[in-house]
């Protein structure tokens, strides 16, 4: 008699999550050649990061990096480019504040993408978390070398401070980190280490990535 419940405007549905597993050391990585040196060393949660490529070469690099991760049984997150993660069947998508209104949310959570966003300050964590995102982001923790950052570092207390905003969902920590700050970081509440320049600019970073494993698992043992 009632017909179809109508949508409550401004109420929406959470993206699936993560999984059991612990995110863990979360690689963020230019190349789909990385997936190829990093999961076979533990890592199973990484992120491609490409801002240097469009067309054909862009949407090449998304397909090997989802064949790679499904290989390993890794969770790939693909940023900014939410479409071609669409197209490619990735597991999820990693979206910044500027990138939202751009994207087709309801889309992605219709085809089971799961989504991160990030977040630098209060009221952008509280814009994310009304997405009921799949995981937040938290950066820069400390001062990173890796993007243009006009947000000041959150520390290990903003850190802490975020893990109690999210609630239940995973928590990422981002910027800085490195294999000394990681411990530290997993410690104040992070589910997902994030690194750039500590893997990819390490002299071996298998080495780096199997001794940050072989850390976090401690960790969370
Ligand atoms: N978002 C916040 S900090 C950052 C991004 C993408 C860069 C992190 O790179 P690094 O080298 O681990 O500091
Ligand atoms: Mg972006």
């Amino acid at each position: 008699e009632r017909g179809e419940q109508a949508p409550t405007p401004g109420r929406q549905e959470a993206f699936p999550d993560c999984g059991p597993r612990p995110l863990g050391i979360y690689p963020v990585v230019d190349r789909a050649a990385w997936l190829e040196r990093l999961l076979p060393c533990g890592v199973t949660t990484i992120q491609l990061r490409v801002k240097d490529l469009a067309g054909a070469a862009l949407a090449r690099e998304v397909a090997t990096a989802v064949r790679i991760a499904r290989a390993f049984d890794a969770r790939l997150f693909v940023n900014d480019h939410w479409r071609l993660a669409l197209d490619h069947g990735a597991y999820g998508v990693h979206l910044g504040q500027e990138d939202l209104a751009g994207a087709d949310l309801p889309e992605l959570r219709r085809a089971g993408l799961r989504l991160g966003i990030s977040t630098h300050c209060l009221w952008e964590l509280a814009r994310a978390l009304t997405h009921q995102p799949s995981y937040v982001a938290c950066g820069p923790v400390y001062a990173t070398t890796s993007k243009i950052m006009p947000w000041r570092p959150q520390g290990l207390a903003g850190l802490a401070r975020w893990r109690q905003l999210v609630g239940r969902r995973p928590l990422v920590a981002i910027g800085g980190i490195d294999t000394r700050r990681a411990a530290a970081v997993a410690a104040a509440g992070a589910d997902g280490v994030a690194m750039i320049s500590a893997l990819t600019g390490s002299d071996n970073p298998q080495d780096t990535a199997r001794a940050l494993v072989r850390q976090f698992r401690r960790h969370y043992r």
